[in-house]
């Protein structure tokens, strides 16, 4: 989010005001030229895309659309979406050597604080600064040989995602999280904290849960009805480049922690869910979590092309890759 604002105010500073007003003129600028991609320079076209041939969904994915226009989220399991099981197999044998790798490192980054002597605080401290382990960050280069891309543009994704947005998406990030336990008394930093995604109101990010996900392990928690046309919509309104994370005592008075639901699910979880809703996840204090990250938005998005964490060369792509993949890719 920082690394859009900043851009984003860079590319807004041609005019000549200081502080508060250049902030606040560059923050309306920002919004109107979101408004502007939405309803006239960037969405019509993919939403006729979309609407020329709309997908046939099965009953599954027919549910998850369902879900994720009624509450904003859906949780169904991977088998259902997919029934042979040989892609998970294929899916989770590709994931293995991350995780193993993050078990590793993490092993021999505590044998190095023992031995440091630091104090306990400290070293729960460092810890809890890399709490995420993160297989690919921020650029990688990719081709569609890669089990979890293919999965990801595959008919099976795409076409929940765009029927529940009503067009064409783009896949911007792909990733896999290790998340690090820490203590139940550490301080909720960063995304553990209820928050809005601000860069696009037409966003899916999806989280395959690849290890069993109970409440020690840090779920994703979402509230249901805080995206758009939600009940709980107007509290904080979605507005792009808004406030990240509302003061958490305001928080519980104005949303009730009844209202929010706590995902948690063995290895296979999916979870399709419209973050410019309010979510939090990844506070594990007991075990570890593994899962899979895929976030797709509309063309509108502030999250522009430019900021995709993997690079996909076109050239590569089979003859075969279906209009609505290539698109999601390009
Ligand atoms: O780690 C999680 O469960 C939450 C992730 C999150 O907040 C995000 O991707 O926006």
């Amino acid at each position: 989010v920082h690394r859009l604002k900043v851009r984003l105010a860079r590319r807004c500073r041609n005019i000549p005001l200081a502080g508060p007003a250049t902030a606040l003129l560059e923050r309306a600028g920002v919004r109107a030229t979101y408004r502007l991609h939405d309803a006239l320079l960037s969405n019509p076209s993919s939403r006729k895309l979309f609407a020329t041939e709309p997908p046939r969904l099965d009953p599954a994915q027919a549910e998850v659309v369902n879900s994720l226009s009624a509450e904003g989220y859906a949780l169904v399991p991977f088998r259902r979406l997919v029934p042979d099981p040989a892609v998970w197999d294929r899916l989770t044998a590709d994931a293995a050597a991350f995780t193993e790798q993050a078990v590793r490192d993490l092993a021999a980054e505590k044998e190095a604080l023992a031995a440091s002597g630091a104090p306990d605080r400290k070293k729960e401290k460092k810890l809890k600064k890399s709490y995420l382990r993160r297989r690919y960050g921020r650029e990688v280069e990719l081709t569609l040989d890669d089990p979890w891309l293919r999965f990801g543009v595959s008919p099976a994704m795409l076409d929940i995602v765009n029927s529940y947005l009503g067009l064409w998406s783009k896949l911007i990030y792909i990733d896999q999280w290790y998340t690090v336990p820490t203590s139940a008394e550490s301080e909720r930093i960063a995304s553990q904290r209820w928050h809005r995604d601000y860069n696009d109101q037409h966003l899916v990010k999806v989280f395959i849960y690849l290890s069993d996900v109970d409440e020690g392990a840090g779920p994703l928690e979402y509230v249901p009805g805080s995206a758009r046309g939600g009940r709980y919509a107007n509290e904080w309104r979605w507005d792009p480049l808004s406030e990240t994370y509302p003061p958490a005592d305001e928080f519980d008075r104005r949303i009730p922690p009844s209202a929010a639901k706590t995902l948690v699910g063995p290895a296979g979880s999916v979870i399709f869910c419209n973050t410019s809703g309010f979510h939090r996840g990844g506070f594990a204090t007991e075990r570890p979590r593994v899962m899979w990250v895929y976030n797709y938005v509309s063309k509108a998005s502030l999250a522009s092309l430019s900021e995709r964490n993997f690079r996909v060369d076109p050239d590569g792509f089979p003859p075969d890759l279906p209009p609505a993949a290539r698109y999601a890719l390009t």
